[in-house]
């Protein structure tokens, strides 16, 4: 049996800050539209891709960066793209920096089904970074100040076929991500990613950076039987240097595509969801090995406890 979809995974090169939304909103339908004509059922964007990634500044008042924000989702900006999305008969995911109507902040990412209907909306859980300006930084990773985390957790819905989660950058390097999508019968995790290959608290991790990415996915999508879409920003951003390397990873934990540029550039790969069941079935069939009696630890503590 098979049951395919085809997934185009839409990386972005730099969006540097004088870059408009007018802008990076043609550059997201030129992408869609590529991969309207690779036959592509759905389009998965980048965390953040309508802007610059804003929190490597610091300002003291965080009203300054409002503009960064979407308080509509579709806005006049952003409807383009729904609109030429529901034309082409073609789904997408997209991340973006929401600010609510109560003003909470989030790092939200927004999947929209083929006849254009809004599937879901997932909020960041792992916030990395810091709160504070950290003035001695050569720039900042202030997703702390910037953002809320979402205590909305990892919800997994049925759409394209399948059962569709989703997930937001940093939360790609935690397994609990992962598991409790894949204890929801998870077939297709899709995660946008800003990846500073820059790790300042150690830069000892700047060169493994690429093999992190890799090892989290691939792992992520074997453990659970499940696919796992990641999809950058990439390329030098405002001096930054981000990591591309977007990628497809089936539920075997291969590769099946990988993006070549850290420009924008889309990757496709016709995803069997079927193959999921070759690992949630056998080897990763949770009913009949997995022992939660003995994992309680998990959920009761955060940090480590020493005895
Ligand atoms: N955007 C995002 O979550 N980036 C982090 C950077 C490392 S923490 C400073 C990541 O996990 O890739």
């Amino acid at each position: 049996m098979t049951r395919i979809v085809t997934i185009g995974a839409a990386q972005l090169g730099p969006i540097q800050r004088e870059h408009t939304r007018e802008q990076v909103v043609t550059r997201l339908i030129a992408l869609l539209r590529q991969a309207h004509s690779a036959g592509c059922d759905l389009v998965v964007f980048p965390e953040l891709a309508l802007t610059t990634f804003f929190p490597r500044w610091f300002v003291e008042n965080i009203s300054e960066t409002d503009h960064y924000y979407e308080t509509e989702m579709p806005s006049p900006v952003t409807a383009p793209l729904f609109d030429e999305a529901k034309k082409l008969g073609i789904g997408f995911c997209l991340g973006y920096a929401e600010l609510t109507q109560s003003g909470e902040r989030f790092n939200t990412q927004i999947l929209v089904e083929k006849n254009g209907s809004v599937v879901a909306k997932y909020r960041k859980v792992h916030i990395p970074g810091h709160e504070e300006h950290e003035p001695d930084r050569a720039f900042q990773h202030a997703e702390r100040y910037y953002f809320t985390p979402s205590n909305e957790g990892f919800g997994v819905w049925k759409a394209f076929g399948s059962r569709v989660g989703m997930m937001i950058c940093n939360d790609r390097r935690w397994p609990e991500s992962y598991r409790v999508m894949g204890l929801q019968g998870v077939e297709l995790i899709l995660c946008g990613y800003n990846t500073p290959i820059h790790y300042i608290p150690d830069p000892s991790q700047d060169i493994l950076q690429g093999f992190h990415n890799a090892l989290v996915m691939q792992s992520g999508a074997y453990q659970n039987g499940t696919w796992v879409v990641g999809v950058a920003k990439a390329g030098v951003e405002e001096g930054v240097d981000s990591l591309g390397q977007s990628m497809i990873v089936a539920p075997s934990g291969q590769i099946v595509a990988q993006a070549l540029t850290t420009d924008d550039e889309l990757l496709v790969a016709h995803c069997d969801m079927d193959w999921c069941q070759k690992y949630t079935k056998t080897l990763f069939d949770f009913d009949r090995y997995r022992r939660p009696e003995v994992y309680t630890r998990i959920t009761a503590q955060r940090g480590v406890e020493l005895d």
